[in-house]
């Protein structure tokens, strides 16, 4: 049986019969299907994106009529949606099917991953070797694109996930993360906070005032909801930030270590990624090395409480293991949500302008871990994932709508 909101949630809002009314400017929302949670109003971000939209539809006009689109069109494409705009059918679907991950035999290397024990941990394990790479300038936003769209694209064919990976909107979670449809620990979250560790103090922030994402008053092992009973094995690295995690066999974390995933829900952190921070990020920046520095909290903002930058924030809303490490983080699956939710972003930055912007790499990083290439020639580079995928060109990871051959063809709603 339904519930009214359930009701509403389902409901096409824009689709169908009314797409006679909608007016030319509107023509995008015709192409596609519209789901909102009416508990959501919707966000700046989210208004910036719905205004941002005419204009994707036009620049896509323009490709198809250059015949540069690879057969993507705002018709075919993929939709890849907020969690609570997700029926709660499709957020337990998707749940099902990283736990049908879980389950799926590694393809990565047994000697060189003894502890990569599943499909899943396929890609914690290229994610911990390949961290630099994933990390450098060039690479934060396209490598890590297709790595998620790899990790979909696992989802959908080897475990009969019928949607699209969802995003988190920190904002509507940010006041109460562990209350929220996504972390609650019931039956269509995503599992719920690890249990009291006193010992688990929370994330140093050398040169930030404060200097520390205060623990949020978890931990330890996540014992509600879907994913308590996951068993993580790889890791963790030096890069560890949790109290009490056992040592891993290997000195890199490779080795089998099989634990709880262990969580700290954290308002403090998650406080760093609110719509205002997001949307000053989106409008404020005309060149990528400023939207990336500022994306990185890189100079640390002043006078403010939460001044993580929204990378670091949206990590440590669940920090502990894996998801504190940064070399393990996709071991917990909220690493995807994430990682997603940048992808949105750096999309709606793209498309305020995608003449100047859908190519641009940033080269000037103030001060951060991950080393510099300013010398290299992007168009030169390419993105090996190994075991994961097929290798491609840096340049074409840049295009959601039509990129990797027309395979990438999909748009946030
Ligand atoms: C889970 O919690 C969310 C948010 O409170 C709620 O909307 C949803 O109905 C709950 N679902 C289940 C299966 O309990
Ligand atoms: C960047 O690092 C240099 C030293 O390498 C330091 O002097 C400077 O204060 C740092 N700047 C910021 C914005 O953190
Ligand atoms: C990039 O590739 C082109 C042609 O393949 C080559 O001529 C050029 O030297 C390369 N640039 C760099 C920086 O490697
Ligand atoms: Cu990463």
């Amino acid at each position: 049986m339904m519930t009214i909101g359930s009701t509403l949630l389902l409901l096409p809002l824009l689709t169908g019969a009314c797409a006679a009314a909608i007016s030319p400017a509107n023509g995008w929302a015709s192409k596609i299907e519209v789901f909102r949670n009416p508990v959501y109003p919707l966000d700046v971000v989210d208004k910036l994106e719905e205004a941002t939209m005419p204009k994707i539809d036009e620049w896509m006009a323009k490709k198809i009529t250059a015949g540069k689109n690879n057969k993507c069109t705002l018709e075919t494409a993929a939709v890849r949606r907020e969690w609570s705009d997700m029926s709660e059918t499709m957020r337990q679907e998707y749940v099902a099917a990283i736990n049908c991950l879980l389950k799926k035999p590694p393809k990565s290397d047994k000697s060189r991953f003894p502890g990569a024990m599943s499909r899943y941990e396929d890609f914690v394990a290229y994610h911990m070797t390949h961290a630099m790479q994933l990390h450098d300038n060039m690479h934060l936003f396209g490598a890590h694109k297709y790595y998620v769209w790899l990790f979909e694209k696992a989802l959908r064919e080897e475990c009969g996930y019928t949607g699209y990976q969802p995003y988190m909107n920190y904002d509507r979670y940010a006041q109460d993360p562990g209350n929220s449809p996504l972390l609650n620990g019931n039956a269509s979250s995503i599992g719920g906070n690890g249990v009291r560790d006193p010992a688990y103090k929370g994330v140093a922030q050398p040169g930030r005032t404060p200097n520390i994402i205060a623990s949020g008053g978890g931990g330890g092992c996540v014992k509600e909801g879907p994913f308590s009973d996951m068993v993580v094995n790889l890791g963790p690295t030096a890069m560890a930030t949790g109290a009490k995690i056992p040592k891993n066999p290997r000195s890199d974390g490779t080795g089998a270590n099989p634990r709880c995933l262990r969580r700290d829900v954290n308002r403090n952190a998650a406080m760093g990624a609110t719509a205002d921070r997001a949307y000053r990020l989106l409008t404020k920046h005309n060149d990528m090395d400023s939207f990336y520095n500022e994306l990185l909290g890189t100079p640390p903002p002043k006078n403010d409480p939460y001044p993580w930058g929204i990378h670091t924030a949206g990590h440590y809303i669940a920090a502990v293991d894996p998801g504190g490490d940064a070399m393990t983080s996709p071991g917990d699956p909220l690493f995807y949500f994430h990682h997603t939710s940048l992808d949105r972003l750096w999309w709606i930055w793209q498309m305020q302008d995608p003449e100047n912007r859908l190519y641009s790499i940033p080269f000037v990083n103030m001060n951060m871990t991950m080393p510099m290439k300013r010398a290299v020639d992007p168009h030169n580079v390419t993105v090996d994932m190994e075991w994961l995928g097929p290798p491609i060109k840096l340049l074409e990871t840049h295009d959601q709508l039509g990129g990797n051959g027309g395979l990438f063809c999909y748009v946030y709603v």
